[in-house]
């Protein structure tokens, strides 16, 4: 029943997926030519809680104000709906809700029609589908990219109306979703009221809906800068900075293309479409810890001019570019053909109150966290996460490997076409916003996979080569877990990313057997594939507070000896293969409720309210040694730990 609308548009979607996106999709900036209205603050909202979920499309919500059709309530943008009231249907909901705001858009940005009014939403959990007025703008598939509607020309047939933005949001997951997920309706009434129903996942953090990431309006003039690629690469002194500039909405565009260094001051220019640019005496793009001067940035300045019959239209976009190259081998990974170790954390977006929904105070408070740590890099484990963390991971040399959303990929049936093809249309999607990061070093396909399963091969085959082609400049990996079985994906990918979690789901209790298990987990994969190795995810829950010794599960002693005994196996095998180590989990985070949850996944060396356990001091003495001794500049004097 939830599914008939459902099941209706998400085939529209699937069938329009097989087609790679044919515009770019810049990150929304202000400049002489592009004016930005944010849609931040309280909208009207209201969960659909009819039996079939279906109420809001069959009585045409979109067609009037929301609160002419039933009662609303305030939801602030961004944010997940779920923990804002003390409502546990709304927490615990599955289906459509429906998001209002009216907002009043310049009057010159009415009367000229020679601009684009673009709406824009950053991400929203998991399909959207947008009105205008009551007219539909667009809809999207998949909860953590961006999507935007030309809505000017629709604003303009009647100028007198206000813009009544609507958006409707469906948190439902099935076989083909990313993640997947399915609806089981339980239909046992001595057990289960009528109507009952659960959505069952194979992933391991709450799925948090609602529209997570900023709406915006923004302009553009018709003719317009509508894609930016840059790939960067240097010889001796000279920085070279391959670009590509895309143009919409003329034939006769004139270009000026100039690179400037961080003081503004014009590097070199010129009037191509595409080209490369040369920059003498370049100053790289290097990770926090790596140099003394982390995270330079060029700007790439995109000037357009165009004239049709009527008018003339001028464009600037300018794109921040950092200067780097990666490279692997099959034992080391190189940035700027320097060996690059990876010693950092796995992440989520999540925080009490807001969920995943985008939160400056709790991103600056994250980066100024992980540089306490002494950490160079992070995961976005399991989904791509806001251009605006990645945008600050450009600033502060903060390294990162860029994950898709395709986690919990267990069931046979999520290896199908249907499931590929849309797949393929998400790292279509996320190599579109993210190619220009000098930030992300590689991609990440997918989180343990149940890839021992027969179609995996061709799955991940197909779906690795498809990444390299989009972005030949930037490994690919997929995420295993210790299970040597899983490795259907391994011969296609460019590092081996491992998971294990050895005297917790496996030996539990057993610290003693940590060394020898991952001795052999190393030895396994790399006498096999012989390729470069991260530990990308290890650990153990701690319940704050909880002290034992000897340790015992879930005290903070435990952690730090899983922590202690991980690391005396990394340090023999980083001089061989091991390129990095990613802690699991920066912070303690919302799971689904399950008997192995204490309110959430508590393998944080913070906790989720940011404030550190015992073993996030023992991996900061850990991170600030190995930056020292993995950092190409004689460093001790230069970092020292901080207190
Ligand atoms: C790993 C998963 C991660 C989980 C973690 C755990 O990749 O999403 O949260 O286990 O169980 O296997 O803590």
């Amino acid at each position: 029943m939830l599914s008939a609308l459902w099941l209706f548009l998400w085939l529209s979607a699937a069938l329009n997926a097989a087609a790679p996106p044919d515009s770019g999709l810049l990150f929304p900036r202000e400049s002489s030519s592009r004016e930005l209205k944010e849609l931040s603050g309280l909208w009207a909202f209201r969960a659909d809680g009819s039996p079939n979920r279906n109420l809001g499309f069959e009585s045409a919500w979109y067609k009037s104000r929301l609160s002419e059709t039933g009662p609303v309530i305030d939801m602030p943008v961004p944010a997940s709906y779920n923990d804002i009231t003390q409502d546990p249907t709304l927490r615990d909901f599955i289906g459509w809700v429906w998001y209002e705001r009216e907002v009043t858009v310049p009057t010159r940005w009415i009367a000229d029609d020679g601009l684009r009014v673009v709406l824009r939403v950053g991400s929203a959990h998991y399909y959207s589908v947008v009105w205008v007025n009551g007219v539909k703008v667009t809809e999207h598939e998949g909860g953590h990219l961006p999507f935007e509607a030309e809505i000017g020309t629709l604003l303009r047939k009647d100028p007198t109306m206000p813009c009544r933005i609507t958006i409707a949001v469906n948190n439902t997951l099935n076989l083909h979703t990313l993640p997947p997920g399915t609806i089981q309706y339980m239909t046992d009434r001595t057990r289960y009221p009528a109507g009952f129903f659960v959505q069952n996942i194979n992933f391991d953090f709450f799925n948090y809906a609602g529209i997570h990431r900023p709406v915006l309006l923004y302009t553009t003039p018709k003719a317009y800068v509508d894609d930016i690629t840059v790939v960067t690469d240097f010889l001796d002194n000279t920085g070279l900075v391959r670009y590509d500039v895309s143009v919409k909405g003329t034939t006769s565009a004139a270009l000026k293309v100039t690179l400037m260094d961080k003081g503004g001051h014009c590097v070199v220019s010129s009037n191509e479409a595409s080209g490369v640019l040369k920059v003498p005496n370049v100053n790289l793009w290097w990770p926090f810890l790596m140099h003394e001067n982390p995270g330079y940035l060029y700007s790439l300045e995109v000037r357009l001019k165009a004239t049709d019959e009527s008018s003339t239209y001028e464009d600037v976009y300018t794109l921040p570019v950092g200067i780097r190259t990666v490279n692997v081998s099959s034992t080391q990974f190189f940035i700027n053909n320097k060996p690059f170790y990876f010693h950092g954390v796995n992440k989520h977006e999540d925080a009490d109150i807001r969920g995943k929904g985008l939160d400056w105070p709790l991103i600056v408070k994250d980066f100024n966290l992980m540089k306490w740590l002494g950490a160079n890099s992070f995961r976005t484990s399991h989904y791509p996460y806001a251009e605006e963390i990645l945008q600050m991971c450009d600033r502060h040399g903060i390294v990162v490997i860029d994950e898709s959303p395709g986690v919990g990929i267990k069931d046979i049936r999520s290896f199908d076409n249907v499931s590929l093809t849309h797949h393929l249309t998400v790292m279509d999607e996320l190599v579109r916003r993210d190619k220009n990061h000098p930030s992300v070093v590689m991609w990440s396909v997918a989180n343990e996979p149940a890839a021992e399963m027969p179609p995996a091969e061709n799955y991940f085959k197909t779906l690795i080569m498809h990444t390299k082609a989009l972005d030949p400049t930037r490994p690919v990996t997929y995420i295993t877990d210790s299970n040597f079985a899983r490795d259907k994906g391994a011969p296609f990918v460019d590092v081996i990313c491992v998971n294990s979690y050895f005297s917790w789901y496996h030996d539990p209790g057993h610290l003693e057997v940590i060394p020898l298990q991952l001795n052999t987990q190393f030895e396994n994969w790399f006498g096999k594939y012989k390729k470069p190795i991260i530990q990308s995810e290890y650990g153990a829950d701690v319940v704050p507070g909880l002290h034992n010794d000897p340790p015992l599960m879930f005290t903070e002693e435990y952690q730090k000896v899983v922590l202690q005994q991980y690391h005396r196996v990394f340090d023999q095998k980083r001089k061989k293969y091991v390129i990095g180590e990613l802690i699991w989990n920066f912070a303690d985070f919302m799971t689904t409720q399950g008997i192995i949850r204490v309110v959430g996944n508590k393998k944080g060396i913070f906790t989720r309210q940011r404030q550190p356990k015992a073993a996030a001091f023992i991996l900061k003495e850990r991170y600030w040694r190995l930056a020292n001794e993995t950092g190409i500049l004689p460093l001790w004097t230069k970092y020292p730990c901080p207190l």
